[in-house]
């Protein structure tokens, strides 16, 4: 039992990389971990209990919203927001800023994906939460704004997940490596499971939505005929893995190797993931791997953004691999 470290612990040991910190960088990752695990209650029970099924609302982005999702967000607005640690927060379910009460303790800015790949909650596939850290640009927190959140994700100074899948695992960093835990329901704990994760330098998966082939641009469909080119050499051709839970899909690849590319569409002709929500979150923790992370031309995290629920393609996963996919957006190959 004595190596068993918990993620309250672990958070607060990696306090001694910033020494000018004061603790609330601490308590508010704590936060996450406690909102995770009151979602996790609710997904793991989600067959159990009548909380399946639609709303009947669109959400911002136009599309079906599931209660689980709903329910997520409350969850997580009301657990993190009323400590007052949050001066503003942004979630992908919510068309404005929102403003948690007390917030004129906060230092920080949370943004936030409640409950991702919510097209798999109904049917038993992993979906997850995403979440990302920014300090507050002034120093009154009740002037707090969008701006405060419309900030490059090269400023984040946390980011994470959490899976609900076969087991719940949450991921972070704070800019000092990723590290993974694992939940254990048995004491309601988060433990270590994987410290200083690396992600290889190349993979064997690609993963992308090829039913959407005929939507793609023609640079797209080239590299997709040739990463299923055979190619001993280069180790072609790869295999597909593709969940569509982001969460899922990512995380796989960040252990095994692999890219993931969500590009332009006819239909999405920015990509359909969201930019402070999705792709920023995983970039910061795709780097700290060892990974690369890119819109196809521009790395993920040197884009300003200009709005809250902005879309950007991306190309993320192993860096020689995100490199091959960006060289044929590009048209260099
Ligand atoms: P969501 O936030 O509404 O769940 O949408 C995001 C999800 C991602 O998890 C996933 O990568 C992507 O949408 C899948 O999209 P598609 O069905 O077009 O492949
Ligand atoms: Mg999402």
């Amino acid at each position: 039992m004595s190596n068993l470290i918990t993620i309250e612990r672990h958070i607060l040991e990696q306090q001694k990389y910033f020494p000018d910190a004061s603790g609330e960088l601490t308590d508010l990752l704590n936060d996450v971990a406690f909102a995770a695990k009151l979602v996790r209650r609710e997904v793991v029970r989600a067959g159990l209990v009548d909380i399946l099924g639609f709303t009947g609302n669109v959400n911002v982005q136009g599309e079906e919203v599931k209660k689980l999702d709903l329910f997520a967000n409350e969850k997580i607005i009301s657990a993190i927001g009323q400590h007052g640690r949050f001066a503003v927060m942004g979630s992908e379910e919510n068309e404005g800023i929102i403003i948690p009460p007390k917030n004129e303790t906060g230092s920080y800015a949370l943004l936030f994906d409640p409950l991702d790949g919510s097209s798999n909650i109904d049917v038993n596939v992993s979906v997850g939460t995403i979440f990302s850290i920014y300090k507050l640009k002034g120093n009154d927190p009740c002037k707090a704004s969008i701006s405060d959140c419309l900030q490059k994700g090269s400023e984040q100074v946390a980011a994470g997940y959490v899976i609900y899948g076969s087991s719940v695992v949450m991921v972070y960093t704070t800019g000092q490596g990723v590290h993974g835990f694992t939940y254990d329901p048995t004491i309601g704990e988060f433990l270590l499971s994987h410290e200083n994760i690396t992600t290889p330098k190349s993979g064997k998966y690609y993963s992308i939505n090829e039913g959407s082939y005929a939507q793609f641009n023609e640079a797209t469909k080239k590299y997709l005929d040739y990463i299923k080119e055979e190619d001993p050499a280069t180790g072609r051709p790869y295999s597909t893995r593709y969940i569509g839970s982001l969460v899922a899909d990512f995380h796989r690849n960040l252990l095994t190797g692999g890219v993931f590319v969500y590009p332009p569409t006819t239909k999405h002709l920015n990509g359909k993931l969201r930019l402070m929500y999705e792709a920023n979150p995983l970039a910061f923790i795709c780097e700290q791997a060892g990974g690369r992370a890119t819109n196809g031309r521009t790395r993920i995290l040197d884009i300003q953004p200009a709005e809250l629920h902005q879309r950007t393609p991306l190309y993320i996963g192993s860096t020689e691999d995100v490199i091959v996919a960006e060289e044929f957006e590009q048209g260099l190959r």
